[in-house]
């Protein structure tokens, strides 16, 4: 491993807090440690001190602590001082860390650094981002598994049969008559297919963990005046959207995440469609139709006194082909109907009565249910991110081709070699160095 240099950053978040940390990673801080705080800092020791400055004036008192490599997060050694959580305290002492021969850390650098001295794989590197970032209990808890290595070890026991395998079909590759013979024998297939099957269920643990880690887009759209804005509302739980009797109430696209059931869902109240000559209204429209293009669900919402009109019609018209639509029937108080979700032609349909908050909970469903989810406690899940996802789906192709080249060892031998690579970019045993750049730069600097 080649000596990096001395990173620092504020590790807490900007603003004013009780405290305040600023950590420090590189090859050798005993003496910058020494530095600051004016004495020899013990191992792994919570030590009250004075951080002082170039000066040898006192920038702040609080707590050193120091852990020499290779037993800290970074595998290097680290020093945190934690400090009182004002703004200019802790960009003091940062300053002071830097004036000492530290730079900057990038975002993501510690946790990089991290990997880079094996403490963690890069799907666990990857969690540490999906906890901190994590928007629903039940997300924190998956982000958390994967942070301790749970579908890092799943991913290694494939990768491991794949291995095992693949060391079978070369070991036949020098004798070439008894080769196949040999491969039925040792019960190739039979092996392969258990592989298949158990990255079939990696895969779809990994499908449904990637709806907590990205939540689902969904756009609440229909005509004027039906209730769009006061089902946001019952469904955020808050008076977030202006709703009145106006046609054309609402104009700009007002955003809410909100959490159904432990999935985090992103609600888009949008301008009631319907021909404007109202310059506003229009450029509204024009943003709900955006909206539309990007979402990952559609709530088409009716009047059910009024039913659904032509207006309705042109507005599915015109929707994109694959975009799930469900359609809420609202306002079933005015009509004394029971809350109730149904199929019709394929399509969901839920009563409601956003008004009451009657049938809220069907949609909730209804929503769940539209996106694919299973429920399943979201215990065994795996907060996959599109990167795993994607390698999962190449390693399957290949256990696939490779089951069709079955009497052809080279070819076999190859498809499962290109597996185990695939299955080894997610833990990171084979990645590219842009890659990494590309994951640690969405952290947040400090981590
Ligand atoms: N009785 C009853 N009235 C409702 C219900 N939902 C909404 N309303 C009323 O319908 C009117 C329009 O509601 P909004 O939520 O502003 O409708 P919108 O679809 O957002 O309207 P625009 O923003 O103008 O497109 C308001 O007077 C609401 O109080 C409901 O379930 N029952
Ligand atoms: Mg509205």
């Amino acid at each position: 491993m080649s000596r990096r240099d001395t990173i620092a950053a504020i590790a807490t978040a900007p603003g004013r807090a009780g405290i305040g940390v600023v950590r420090v990673s590189g090859p050798d801080l005993a003496e910058l440690g020494a530095r600051i705080v004016n004495r020899r800092l013990p191992p792994r020791r919570a030590t009250l001190a004075d951080f002082l400055g170039t000066q040898g004036e006192v920038i702040d008192r609080g707590i050193a602590l120091y852990y020499p490599a290779p037993h800290s997060y970074t595998g290097e050694d680290v020093l945190e001082l934690q400090g009182h959580g004002g703004p200019v305290v802790l960009r003091l002492l940062l300053r002071r860390c830097l004036a000492l021969g530290a730079r900057l850390a990038e975002p993501g650098e510690f946790t990089r650094r991290a990997y880079l001295n094996d403490k963690l794989d890069l799907a666990q590197a990857e969690s540490v981002a999906d906890l901190i970032d994590a928007s629903t209990a039940r997300a924190a808890r998956c982000a958390m598994r994967s942070l301790q290595g749970a579908f890092s070890e799943r991913i290694t026991a494939l990768s491991r049969a794949v291995i095992e395998l693949r060391a079978l079909v070369e070991a036949t590759l020098d004798f070439p008559e008894e080769d196949i013979e040999f491969l039925e024998r040792a019960d190739a297939e039979g092996r392969l297919g258990g592989v298949r099957e158990e990255l079939a269920k990696v895969q779809q643990a990994s499908q449904q963990g990637s709806l907590l880690r990205e939540g689902m887009r969904v756009v609440l759209a229909g005509q004027p005046n039906v209730g769009k804005s006061s089902l946001l509302n019952r469904l955020a739980g808050e008076d977030l959207a202006i709703v009145t009797e106006v046609p054309g109430t609402t104009r700009d696209a007002i955003r809410q995440s909100i959490d159904v059931k432990g999935v985090p869902a992103h609600i888009i109240d949008t301008a009631g469609l319907r021909e404007s000559s109202d310059a506003v209204e229009k450029l509204g429209i024009a943003r709900t139709w955006a909206a539309i293009e990007r979402a990952d669900l559609m709530l088409l919402v009716i009047d059910c006194t009024a039913g659904e009109t032509a207006g309705d019609e042109a507005i599915v018209a015109k929707l994109p082909r694959s975009l799930p639509c469900i359609r809420v029937m609202n306002k079933i108080d005015l009509i004394g109907r029971a809350a109730a979700s149904e199929r019709r032609n394929g399509a969901t349909v839920v009563w409601l009565s956003a008004k009451t908050g009657e049938g809220i909970e069907l949609l909730r469903q209804a929503l769940l249910d539209a996106v694919g989810w299973e429920g399943e406690g979201g215990e065994g899940l795996f907060m996959a991110r599109e990167r795993h996802l994607e390698a999962l789906a190449a390693a399957q192709g290949h256990l696939e081709r490779a089951t069709q080249l079955m009497r052809q060892p080279e070819l076999f031998a190859e498809e499962l070699r290109l597996a185990q690579v695939a299955l080894g970019a997610i833990t990171g045993e084979f990645t590219a160095e842009d890659l990494l750049g590309e994951i640690f730069s969405r952290f947040c600097i400090g981590k």
